[in-house]
Order: structure tokens, then C-alpha cells, then sequence
């Protein structure tokens, strides 16, 4: 019973963890829980599709992988871009970027917010501010094809 009781208790922080929890004071940052399973059929996705978030608020995202194939040909990231990017040129590049773990050098500037790759089990986070411009900004995984499968989300600033 041990064992059953611990995983409720953990399922229970953790979807406390994946809700929205109010701002309790401005320099602390406010964390937002993204996971991921390995992709059901051809779609993927994050466990939120959208973040809100009030202007300049700060936030950390953490993405938690729970994917089981080998991070070679399954990994995760976190991107923020900016309002206006071309977002299937930007992935286009990213593709392409295997040597700079996905990352297209050309589109470095577009870039608000960036975890690193998040292989099976592992979990990866990025501290930032959100714009202080209210928008909807588009997060997604730059990872070849993932965004095209569906890993992708806005984060709206209101
Ligand atoms: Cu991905």
C-alpha cells in the first residue's frame, strides 16, 4: 500500500504543479510544468496547449519528458519566439540544425526563451521574463518534424 499511496501523493503534486498558481510575489518566479509522452500515433503535444501570463511576469518553465524512445530520435525543448516570426521557416531551419541540438543559428534572434533537449526521464527548464507587450506568442519543440506534429502552444500576454 506504501507504494500506491506515494505515486497518489506524487500524481497529486504534480497536477497541482501542471495547474496555474497565482502570483505570490513579482521576483518569484511563477513555474509552469509542460510534459510530454511519446507521441500517440503521428501527433505529439504538451500537456498545456496555452500559458497565460500577465506582462513582464516572471516564469519558469519546466518541460518533463516521460517519453520512453532514446533521446537520438526523441527528444523535447521549449521555445518562446517572438511575435511576427515565420514560424514554418523557423522550424524549416530548425530541422536542419541537428549540430546546434536543433537550434537554427539564423533565427537566434526570435528567440525569447530556450530549454535544452529533454531525452527520456530527464526534465529541462528556462527562467524568463514574459513580454511586456500583450500578444499571443507561440512556444513550440524544435526538434525535426515536432512541431509539425503538433508540439506546439501560444503563450498569451494579457
Ligand atoms: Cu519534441
Amino acid at each position: 500500500m506504501w507504494n500506491v499511496r506515494t505515486m497518489v501523493a506524487t500524481t497529486m503534486v504534480m497536477a497541482c504543479v501542471v495547474g496555474v498558481t497565482p502570483t505570490e510575489a513579482r521576483q518569484t518566479p511563477r513555474t509552469i510544468t509542460l510534459t510530454v509522452t511519446d507521441p500517440v500515433g503521428e501527433k505529439m503535444s504538451y500537456s498545456l496547449k496555452q500559458i497565460t501570463a500577465k506582462p513582464g511576469e516572471k516564469l519558469k518553465v519546466r518541460i518533463v519528458s516521460m517519453a520512453q524512445t532514446p533521446k537520438i530520435v526523441m527528444a523535447h525543448n521549449f521555445l518562446l519566439l517572438k511575435e511576427g516570426t515565420n514560424i514554418k521557416a523557423f522550424t524549416d531551419a530548425a530541422a536542419n540544425a541537428r549540430a546546434t541540438d536543433y537550434i537554427p543559428p539564423a533565427f537566434k534572434a526570435a528567440i525569447i526563451a530556450q530549454t535544452a533537449m529533454a531525452g527520456p526521464g530527464e526534465s529541462m527548464e528556462v527562467t524568463f521574463t514574459a513580454p511586456t507587450k500583450p500578444g499571443k506568442y507561440v512556444f513550440l519543440c524544435s526538434f525535426a518534424g515536432h512541431w509539425a506534429a503538433g508540439m506546439t502552444g501560444d503563450l498569451i500576454v494579457k
